[in-house]
């Protein structure tokens, strides 16, 4: 992507896609929202529902939300968990548990706090905005195990009886230490770039494809809508994630044998 031209639409991006895909040393992919979708998890661009309609995620994911009604934050957690804890992997997270295993690396980092690319069995996932079923005690800055006290209203801290919080990453707030750290190295090393599902609207998480793309990888985007990074990449698979992965990991062929 070294020229400024506009990169020049190959006939079949899925086969070419999958070309490049074969030729990989090193596949990283970044998910959002929309590889949920299919699993009845609404993204953030689909309007809250319900009681939520009122709200837009972005003013329930802060901690200055927390600060003023952490009550309101709970209930939206809690509605949310309920909504993770019924859905299922799809054919787009078990898609991608097949990829790992058919390129010689693959380095999975998502912004869902759902867990659901762990429930599909993919090995190895960075979890770039937390997890919405784990708390965390606001005292101690650690994930905690929850006081069983009947006492109704907001969960406290086994340990300190601490306030908890769900353990994700508010607006506002740095992206675990870790995660980071590993996701950037490989945007930064790999060689194939898969955006899935996300609007690559929030940073810095939609800054992944540029680093990729500075160092020379081929960028891969899965979505069924045009996004910001839609005009920056060699190919944009439109579909959902649910059928667009499949087909790709089809695209490549049989699987040799050892
Ligand atoms: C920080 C956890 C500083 C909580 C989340 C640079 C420029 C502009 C703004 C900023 C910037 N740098 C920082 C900011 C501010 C902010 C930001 O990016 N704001 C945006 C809104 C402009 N970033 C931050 O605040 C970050 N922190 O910068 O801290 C700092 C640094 C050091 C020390 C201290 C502080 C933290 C951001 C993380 C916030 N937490 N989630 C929770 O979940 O409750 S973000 C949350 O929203 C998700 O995790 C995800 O990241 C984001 C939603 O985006 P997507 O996943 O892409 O989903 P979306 O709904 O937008 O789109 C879905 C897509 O799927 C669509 O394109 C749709 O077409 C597609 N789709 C639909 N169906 C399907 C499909 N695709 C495939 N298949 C389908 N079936």
């Amino acid at each position: 992507m070294a020229t400024n031209d506009p990169p020049v639409a190959p006939a079949d991006p899925l086969q070419a896609a999958a070309a490049a895909i074969r030729k990989a040393r090193h596949v990283c992919v970044l998910t959002g929202a929309g590889i949920s979708a299919e699993s009845g998890i609404p993204t953030f661009r689909d309007a809250l529902t319900g009681l939520w309609s009122k709200f837009r995620p972005e003013e329930l994911a802060t901690p200055e939300a927390f600060e003023r009604d952490p009550e309101l934050v709970w209930k939206w957690y809690e509605w949310r968990r309920d909504l993770v804890r019924h859905a299922e992997p799809n054919a787009g997270h078990r898609a991608l548990v097949e990829l790992a295993r058919r390129v010689p690396r693959l380095t999975l980092v998502t912004q869902n706090v759902d867990g659901l690319h762990q429930r599909a069995g993919s090995p190895m996932v960075l979890e770039y905005h937390g997890n919405i079923l784990r708390d965390r005690c606001m005292v101690e800055g650690v994930v905690a195990e929850r006081a069983d006290d009947a006492r109704a209203g907001l969960p406290r801290c086994a340990a300190c009886g601490g306030l908890l919080r769900p353990d994700v990453v508010w607006f506002g707030e740095a992206i675990p230490r870790t995660p980071m750290m590993l996701a950037a190295a490989a945007a930064e090393d790999c060689d194939v770039f898969l955006s899935v599902g996300t609007s690559s609207l929030v940073y810095p998480a939609a800054g992944l494809a540029q680093a990729a793309a500075a160092r020379g990888a081929v960028v891969i985007e899965v979505n069924p809508d045009a996004t910001d990074l839609t005009p920056q990449v060699p190919f944009a698979l439109q579909g959902p994630a649910g059928r667009i992965l499949p087909d790709l990991c089809a695209a490549l062929g049989p699987r040799v044998a050892g």
